[in-house]
């Protein structure tokens, strides 16, 4: 059956995405082992557990030809050096790609493939970025506010946890002299 068009409504400033049908939240004990410095995550869990991020998703059918639409927000903040981000994934269906646009705060997106080629693009508000098939994708809010974006992608994508969980990212972003940088990841492992 045939579904019919309707509207909603994006609140660029705050990424609300009216009416959406499941907020999903990230707290750091959701996070276990994605922030490279395991000392810093535990001294932080023995007194609080904080929010990462949330997301907000429009239940589509998870079908070929559908659009899945979703807004993110990463409150600001660091785990030892390393800003607050997305636990990142490849999609299920690798071949299918996404559009990430910025709508408040700053930081970056971090993209790789599973042989190991690496990219990384600045996300503004206003700035869209294209991710191409096969791209691994994480967000990291690198300033001192939330960090928010809307994503749009193939209703049928899926969502791929367990090869980040394995790998971690080549790259992550920690802060030095107060500023971001992007480091080669010590424990990146190539998936076998
Ligand atoms: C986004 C992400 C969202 C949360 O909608 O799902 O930002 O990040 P994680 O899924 O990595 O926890 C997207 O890329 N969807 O495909
Ligand atoms: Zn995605």
């Amino acid at each position: 059956m045939s579904m019919r068009p309707f509207p909603m409504n994006l609140n660029f400033k705050t990424g609300e995405l009216t009416p959406n049908d499941r907020t999903n939240i990230r707290n750091l004990s959701d996070m276990k082992g994605m922030f490279f410095d395991n000392e810093a995550e535990s001294r932080i869990l023995e007194k609080e557990d904080p929010l990462i991020y949330s997301f907000s998703e429009k239940v589509l059918p998870e079908e070929n030809g559908h659009l899945q639409l979703a807004t993110t927000t990463i409150h600001p903040g660091k785990v030892g050096d390393e800003y607050h981000m997305t636990k990142g994934h490849y999609h299920r269906r690798p071949d299918t790609s996404e559009m990430y646009l910025g709508l408040e705060g700053e930081g970056c997106l971090l993209m790789q493939t599973v042989e190991g080629d690496f990219e990384s693009i600045d996300i503004r508000p206003g700035t869209v970025a294209y991710i191409p098939p096969f791209w691994g994708h994480r967000m990291v809010n690198t300033g001192k506010t939330a960090y928010v974006f809307f994503a749009v992608y193939p209703g049928d994508a899926g969502h791929n946890y367990g090869d980040i969980e394995k790998t971690g990212f080549i790259k992550i972003l920690v802060e030095r002299d107060k500023k971001p940088v992007l480091i080669d990841n010590p424990r990146w492992k190539q998936r076998d």
